[in-house]
């Protein structure tokens, strides 16, 4: 679905990563007094970064941030412009028109919803700075708006997710907590879930990806559907605060009814640990490094692929409090 200029990825394992090869890319800053940069130890221009991240909405984007901000630190070469859109796509719009009136080098972004970009990202285009897309999609008409895009492949997660259930819990009547609405990450989640399982679904609701809205939505679905056996929810805090509310009606979460998550941060694999979640599809958010060294590339105009697919993995119940414990985030 959705047409043109969408960063989309096909890739057909759970633990799988590749990197289509580059449509050549013309970086280059607005910088012209340097030598260029070589951008490998740090001697080369520093680099002047907007970055406007959509929220603090999950424990995968707290860990996100983190990971950005060490990344793209003064120490590697970057001086980094961050703000926290709120989840707002009104903010994020307004951050990027501010990276425009201080020309900076290279824009990155990560964008709450897919739609909606088309005014700002020609304006960008406009003025010539190169766009890093990060985590999230967009749906634009905007002609090639931006240089590289690096991110987890949705769809596929959903489809993992789908899998497990198919094996495992083939009669489940399901309620599907979905994401924040509209964003690369629910549409495709959805999308990859929805062709493995999706006659199981019995109804949908959102809880826009935090875990104070996940609970509520839960409540409400419990009301409306006595008979589910299974959530799948888009995130891991949607899936504690389901938890929540699932204890709260006198419930047991994992056994009356089971949850499957994506994301994998520490909270949601202890909550496999202690059998109130039954499966945990991962989705890595710790890629500073990564869209650090794009970023480089970006700035000095050399080839960099369009799009760069993080790992990731999925787990059971059959999980360590080791493994769990040693999670770096
Ligand atoms: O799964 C969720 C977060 O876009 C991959 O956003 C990201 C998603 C992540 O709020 O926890």
């Amino acid at each position: 679905m959705k047409g043109i200029n969408r960063a989309r990825t096909g890739m057909a394992g759970v633990v799988a990563t590749f990197t289509i090869l580059a449509l050549a890319a013309c970086g280059g800053g607005s910088d012209t007094s340097g030598d260029g940069g070589d951008g490998e130890d740090g001697s080369g221009d520093v680099i002047r970064v907007g970055f406007s991240q959509l929220g603090a909405e999950s424990g995968w984007r707290t860990a996100n941030t983190e990971s950005v901000k060490e990344s793209l630190s003064e120490e590697n070469g970057f001086d980094l412009t961050f703000v926290d859109a709120q989840q707002k796509q009104e903010n994020q719009i307004k951050a990027l028109r501010d990276f425009v009136a201080q020309d900076v080098d290279v824009i990155a972004f990560s964008p709450v919803i897919e739609t909606g970009w088309d005014e700002v990202l020609q304006e960008i285009k406009d003025s010539g700075i190169p766009v890093v897309l990060v985590d999230r999609t967009v749906d634009t008409t905007v002609d090639d708006p931006f240089v590289t895009w690096i991110g987890a492949d949705f769809k596929q997660e959903g489809t993992t997710a789908g899998e497990w259930v198919a094996e495992n819990a083939p009669d489940a009547k399901i309620f599907e907590l979905q994401g924040t609405l509209g964003s690369g990450a629910q549409v495709d989640r959805e999308e990859g879930f929805g062709e493995v399982v999706g006659d199981q679904v019995i109804g949908k609701a959102s809880g826009n990806f935090t875990r104070a809205e996940g609970k509520t939505a839960v409540e409400a679905a419990l009301q409306a559907y006595p008979d589910m056996t299974m959530i799948f929810t888009h995130n891991d805090d949607m899936g504690l605060g389901a938890i929540e509310a699932i204890e709260a009606a006198g419930k047991v979460p994992g056994k009356d009814i089971q949850i499957v998550s994506v994301d994998g941060v520490r909270d949601g694999l202890q909550a496999l640990v202690d059998k109130k979640f039954n499966y945990v599809v991962e989705c890595n958010p710790v890629f500073g490094d990564q869209l650090a060294e794009l970023i480089k590339k970006v700035y000095d105009g050399e080839d960099v692929p369009k799009e760069t697919i993080v790992i990731d993995e999925a787990f059971d119940q059959t999980i360590t409090q080791e493994t769990v414990d040693a999670r770096a985030y």
